[in-house]
């Protein structure tokens, strides 16, 4: 096997954001643009020869171009084998799962996850560590150096393979295993719930449920799982095929993008009592009670005080994690139990060490991504099938169980607003003029509401003590209430900043007040405070979630 060097040059901006690098499809189609970002993942790690890597992706465009690639170039750089999905699918959970489950050294993951498909769309590439988690900070910075200094790539002259049969072929000197994208990952979700329980709940008469994959990954996953394994009637699952445009659609399981889920169990009519969906690439999900979305923190909160009904987290939870913009909710819970309560930055790969380290066993990010350690990424299906467990036991519709749930904690009433694609430099301009008047804050007053403190979010890291500094702007209220600031980093086009608001009701008779209706104080605040409109121009969010 002849290794080739191929000349080439640094492309500008190749940093990855909160989960790997991620740019329109059009930009990653420029010669060499892919091949550099992953040579300067091979040149960053050390040790892989003879190694085996896991190689898969959401499906999405460029995904079965971009495999080739790769394997070529991972044949280049000494890996002894890769194990691929067929077709090149994995989901990222999936893929974390088949990383532990062989021992294999790393992983590469091509996913752009909830953002849009298809030639004008968006893709994104990351790297796993062996233990199936995405990349810490300190690795994804040393590739971003990498790429600014790259001047060559290496690759083999090697034709394209079949990926659509499993078995074992070969790329140069590497071996290739062609496997079942579902059987390792089902496996393990099969070994954490109590599947015959699930699926006496799914074969009453009176629960009929709805999984919307989306057009994404997890239509393969949630087939495998809920209508063959568990034995719900064919058609659960809808939008089931993955396609690589998924269907045109954005596949972000949120009330306006899943909006046909959502209105699905809006009253009765449809005869469904509970409704799932998950993204692009299969870590997100969203539950659907009826006429009821439950909130990505509140479910968090949920399946943690619920956890003794659950096989796998029956014996005690060691402790829980969630992103610092998520609810507060969960460290109810938590005190409840005695159990430490851990707050990182956004993005899954803060929660590898705690995991790790045995500090955390159920970790949630208010973007609607919950998991646990059976895996080091977020997992969709393992959150729907968390809740189908719950139900299955306690027999109450989802509603009910959130509502008891505020009943017991008090609610904290949370909404994210997003305000999409604007101006880079205003978005910036945004957060610099928030970040200059963080000192003034602490005791003024706007409307009414009291500002305790206000900081930029930074974090230590108590397993291994990295730091990570500005990860947030906070303005912490009265009573538990706060409102954040921070700018995307998995968008493509511009800046989106998100706003995220909190309050904490204790009061059961003020549950009911809609979340927007409550929220209203602290959106003035945030508007007073940040002069959204007046910087960006727009007077309303794209999103609430
Ligand atoms: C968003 C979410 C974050 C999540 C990340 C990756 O990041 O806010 O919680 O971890 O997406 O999720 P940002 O920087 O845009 O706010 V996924 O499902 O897109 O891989
Ligand atoms: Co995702």
């Amino acid at each position: 096997m002849q290794v080739i060097s191929v000349p080439s040059a640094p492309f500008a901006g190749q940093k990855p954001g909160t989960s790997g690098l991620r740019k329109k499809v059009t930009v990653f189609r420029q010669e060499r643009y892919l091949e550099n970002f992953v040579q300067s993942i091979f040149d960053t790690l050390s040790g892989q020869q003879g190694q085996t890597l896991v190689l898969g992706g959401d499906g999405r465009y460029y995904n079965d171009v971009a495999i080739q690639t790769i394997l070529r170039m991972a044949a280049a750089a000494g890996f002894g084998r890769v194990l691929v999905g067929r077709d090149g699918i994995l989901s990222t959970p999936a893929a974390s799962a088949v990383i532990r489950k062989w021992r294999a050294f790393g992983g590469i993951i091509l996913s752009a996850s909830h953002n849009a498909g298809g030639p004008d769309g968006d893709f994104g590439i990351k790297y796993n560590l062996g233990n199936g988690g995405p990349a810490n900070e300190a690795f994804t910075d040393a590739v971003y150096r990498r790429t600014l200094e790259i001047s060559a790539y290496n690759s083999i002259d090697a034709p394209d393979i079949d990926l659509s049969r499993l078995g074992e072929l070969r790329v140069g000197d590497m071996i290739v295993n062609i496997i079942d994208p579902v059987a390792d990952y089902a496996e393990l979700l099969e070994s954490l719930f109590d599947f015959e329980r699930i699926a006496a709940l799914l074969a009453r008469p009176d629960f009929r449920m709805r999984f919307d994959a989306m057009h994404a990954v997890t239509g393969p996953y949630a087939r495998a799982i809920l209508e063959d394994r568990l034995g719900a009637p064919a058609g659960t699952v809808v939008n089931g095929t993955p396609l690589p445009d998924f269907g045109g659609g954005h596949p972000d399981p949120n009330p306006v993008y899943a909006a046909e889920l959502v209105a699905a169990l809006a009253d009765g009519s449809s005869g469904l009592s509970f409704g799932a969906a998950s993204d692009g690439d299969g870590d997100r999900n969203m539950i659907v009670g009826r006429g009821f979305v439950v909130s990505p923190s509140d479910s968090l909160a949920v399946l943690a005080a619920n956890h003794a009904l659950i096989p796998a987290y029956a014996g005690g939870l060691a402790g829980v994690a969630r992103s610092m913009p998520t609810s507060c909710a969960v460290d109810r819970v938590a005190a409840a139990l005695g159990i430490p309560c851990y707050e990182t930055p956004t993005g899954w790969k803060y929660f590898g060490s705690l995991l790790d380290a045995g500090k955390a066993t159920l970790c949630g990010e208010e973007s609607a991504g919950t998991g646990s350690d059976h895996v080091r990424e977020k997992d969709g299906l393992w959150a729907v099938l968390y809740w189908l467990n719950i139900l299955a036991v306690r027999d109450l519709p989802a509603d009910v169980i959130v509502r008891e749930h505020w009943q017991r904690f008090g609610r904290n009433v949370y909404s994210r607003h997003d305000y999409e694609g604007i101006d880079t430099a205003k978005g910036d301009h945004l957060m610099n003029e928030l970040r200059s008047r963080l000192p003034q804050l602490p005791g003024a007053e706007f409307a009414g509401l009291h500002i305790v403190s206000a900081d930029d979010f930074a974090y230590t890291d108590p397993v291994d003590g990295s730091r990570s500094e500005r990860q947030g702007i906070r303005i912490l209220l009265d009573e538990g209430s706060r409102v954040v600031f921070r700018l995307s980093g998995t968008g493509t086009e511009g800046a989106t900043l998100r706003v995220y608001l909190e309050r904490y009701v204790a009061d059961p008779d003020r549950h009911e007040v809609p979340t927007q209706e409550a929220l209203a104080p602290l959106i003035g605040l945030a508007e007073a405070v940040a002069q959204i409109a007046a910087i960006t121009g727009r007077s309303e969010p794209d999103v609430i979630s």
